[in-house]
């Protein structure tokens, strides 16, 4: 029980597991992992997809040749694990070159390299199969401010995501973006922070429809944001073309928690919220198991983030079936959220004639109606706690 399936679509960065350690404190506590290996230990924890940036997989200075062989192992890899490749992503931010930005940084030739770089690991996320290529923007951003013209830096992003909209359709690849929101670190400020931002910068975009958002819970919760609201904006908007999973306790550095620890109940809601809205696509996690771990620990981490989503999957759906739980969601007026305000057709003119709606109306009388959300968020609670 809680052993995790391929239908369960979930996935791992290769730099999540592959995470050595490494802080702006402290040394490598691990040793590298071999993206074969990787790929063998996902697989057999139950995992479906993994995915990775250019760099996680073949290393930056590698020659035409080394990236082929890697790519080759890497295949046969996922072959052999049954794997598939849902997302891949660029790496626009360990490289010195990037240290002011990508897309958006001052200097145009590193702005046109970035582009380069993206394009060709766009063509090997397309050969092997990923229908999602995750945008983060990394070190779009500043520390000061006469340092970045945001205006212009904005419009210099959507050139760039202009251009690989044009890309891909141009190249026929079955692919779509997912642009991911983080309001700080490693840049003391960066660009689109928060799922709002990006949802807007989208609408700018000349090919809308090819972009979504990668939503990181705990980039939401270091703005002191509320993940599951933001995600149901995302999927309201029909933007969620991916998400990350983690945990994070409230706002401070980007902890990267395994999902589940943290903050539980924005956890909970989260799975209730993707699992009732019928979210089909990864169930990613984008977590570092602790430098405190040792090499089997990572796997343990791993692990537990799925078994933490399926614990809360099948809690979020006790919850939902449980027969107070719904007479306590009717006294608390959900069913009537539901239904729209105006009746069909109804223009402002009959709105003024409804007598009922104002002249008539008891603002007395519906001011004193207790709305019930204690009881009902202790039932959450209840089940959350499996006490129920
Ligand atoms: C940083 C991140 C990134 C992105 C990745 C794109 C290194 O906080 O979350 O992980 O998720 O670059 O998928
Ligand atoms: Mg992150
Ligand atoms: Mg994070
Ligand atoms: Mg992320």
């Amino acid at each position: 029980t809680y052993q995790p399936v391929q239908a369960d679509k979930f996935s791992f960065g290769l730099w999540t597991v592959g995470w050595q350690g490494r802080d702006p404190f402290g040394d490598a506590t691990r040793a590298p992992l071999d993206p074969v290996d990787a790929v063998r230990r996902l697989g057999e924890l139950g995992a479906y997809g993994v995915t990775f940036h250019d760099d996680d997989l073949i290393p930056h200075s590698s020659t035409e040749a080394e990236r082929t062989a890697r790519v080759r192992q890497f295949r046969q890899a996922l072959d052999s694990a049954g794997m598939t490749v849902p997302m891949a992503t660029t790496n626009l931010f360990t490289h010195p070159v990037f240290k002011d930005g990508a897309f958006t940084a001052n200097d145009r030739s590193v702005r046109r390299y970035a582009l380069r770089k993206t394009m060709r690991n766009i063509d090997l996320a397309a050969e092997l199969g990923a229908r999602t290529y995750v945008a983060w923007g990394g070190r779009e951003g500043s520390e000061s401010g006469a340092a970045k013209d945001v205006r212009a830096a904005l419009a210099r992003l959507k050139e760039a995501f202009d251009l690989l909209g044009e890309y891909v359709t141009e190249r026929g690849y079955d692919l779509r973006f997912a642009l991911e929101p983080k309001p700080n670190e490693p840049r003391g400020d960066i660009l689109l922070p928060t799922v709002g931002h990006a949802l807007a910068f989208i609408e700018r975009l000349e090919r809308p429809a090819l972009f979504g958002v990668n939503p990181e819970v705990g980039h939401e919760q270091m703005a002191g944001l509320n993940v599951p609201h933001g995600i149901a904006q995302a999927l309201w908007a029909g933007k969620l073309y991916h998400i990350d999973l983690n945990g994070q306790s409230g706002v401070k550095y980007d902890q990267d928690l395994r999902f589940g620890a943290g903050d539980l109940r924005a956890a909970f809601w989260l799975v209730d919220l993707l699992e009732s809205a019928g979210y089909d696509g990864p169930r990613h996690f984008d977590f570092k198991p602790p430098r405190t771990e040792g090499p089997e620990g990572v796997w343990d981490s791993a692990a537990g983030c799925m078994r933490n989503y399926l614990i809360l999957r099948e809690r979020a759906a006790a919850f939902r079936a449980d027969p107070e739980v719904r007479e306590a969601l009717r006294v608390s007026g959900l069913d009537e959220l539901a239904r729209p305000t105006l009746d069909v057709g109804e223009t402002p003119t009959a709105l003024r004639a409804d007598r009922a709606a104002f002249e008539d109306f008891d603002p007395e009388r519906a001011g004193e109606r207790g709305m019930g959300f204690e009881r009902l968020d202790q039932l959450a609670m209840d089940h959350l706690l499996g006490v129920r």
